[in-house]
């Protein structure tokens, strides 16, 4: 598994690289990149490929695919670090991106990589019709905007230090966290021309992988420590923030997630060994808090 993850983060990188190679030199090309390629397991990418097996798509193209994903997951990273969000310092192991650059830089270089995944959806060298192209970029709008990542962004930060119920904070989660996987779910279907009956079983799939994810992120946060985990720790509770662990406990929490874990398992049960890969993914995933 870690091998796989390892070379889809490589062949990422080095598409990614090249890509900013053939850009016009600008001031904000050194915080992009030190946001980008500062570590980062890839897992979304991971993702994206595993339900490509499933639907059969040719694995460069996802590869393109999951850096306009991966250049989204980067800008969310430094924007939530920023001061007026969760105020991190540390990311990866190293300085966050503000800390280094300064704000207002790591504001632009955050929006820039924003925008450059959508530049990388619609590029030529995309092999794709442009109505799938169009698809795409409409589904990777929805998972990032206020329907998805920033929306859920301002729901975590709007509930610190509120009694929110549990159907709040899984919506919340999905949005802030679940809408990047549920477009790595989707977009081999989208590709593929898949009917809509089946768009909306991989969007529940994509939706609960995003969840498992985050679940999982909060478990560490309370039982990791910031040299493991390259970022602060036990930063949940003094912040106040609402998760499942501050409303179930860290134990009924692991009860949750696995139960969670089985519950996509059957959900794809059907695909056989094309979706050994994705089972494997989840597994790794859950397996983060051992
Ligand atoms: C300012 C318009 C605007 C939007 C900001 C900041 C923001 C929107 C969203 C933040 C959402 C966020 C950071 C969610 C957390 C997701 C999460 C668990 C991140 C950690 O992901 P990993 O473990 O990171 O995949 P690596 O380092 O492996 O890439």
């Amino acid at each position: 598994m870690q091998k796989n993850l390892n070379k889809i983060a490589n062949d990422t990188n080095f598409f990614l690289k090249k890509y900013l190679k053939n850009q016009k030199k600008t001031n904000l090309l050194l915080p992009m990149k030190y946001g980008l390629f500062s570590g980062g397991k890839k897992i979304r990418s991971k993702i994206l490929i595993d339900i490509g097996k499933i639907f059969g798509v040719d694995y460069n193209t996802l590869i393109k695919i999951g850096s306009a994903v991966e250049c989204i997951h980067a800008y969310s990273l430094i924007h939530d670090d920023l001061p007026c969000m969760d105020n991190d310092l540390l990311r990866r192991g190293k300085p966050s991106t503000h800390v280094k650059y300064g704000e207002s830089t790591a504001v632009l270089a955050g929006n820039s990589l924003l925008t450059l995944a959508f530049e990388i959806l619609s590029d030529k060298n995309l092999n794709l019709n442009e109505k799938i192209k169009v698809k795409l970029i409409k589904q990777l709008s929805q998972s990032s905007g206020h329907t998805g990542i920033a929306g859920g962004q301002f729901l975590d930060l709007h509930y610190e230090k509120k009694k929110i119920d549990i159907k709040k904070i899984i919506d919340m989660q999905i949005k802030k966290t679940g809408k990047l996987f549920t477009f790595c779910c989707l977009s081999p279907l989208l590709i593929t021309n898949r009917n809509e009956k089946l768009i909306r079983k991989f969007k529940s799939i994509g939706d609960d992988i995003g969840l498992l994810f985050q679940i999982v992120d909060d478990l560490i946060d309370v039982k990791s420590s910031s040299k493991k985990v390259g970022k602060k720790t036990k930063k949940d509770k003094k912040k106040g923030k609402a998760t499942l662990i501050s409303l179930l406990g860290y134990k009924n929490t692991i009860i949750y997630a696995e139960k969670l874990k089985l519950r996509i398992q059957k959900k794809l049960n059907s695909y056989g060994y094309k979706s050994k890969s994705i089972n494997q993914t989840l597994e790794y995933i859950l397996n983060r808090i051992k």
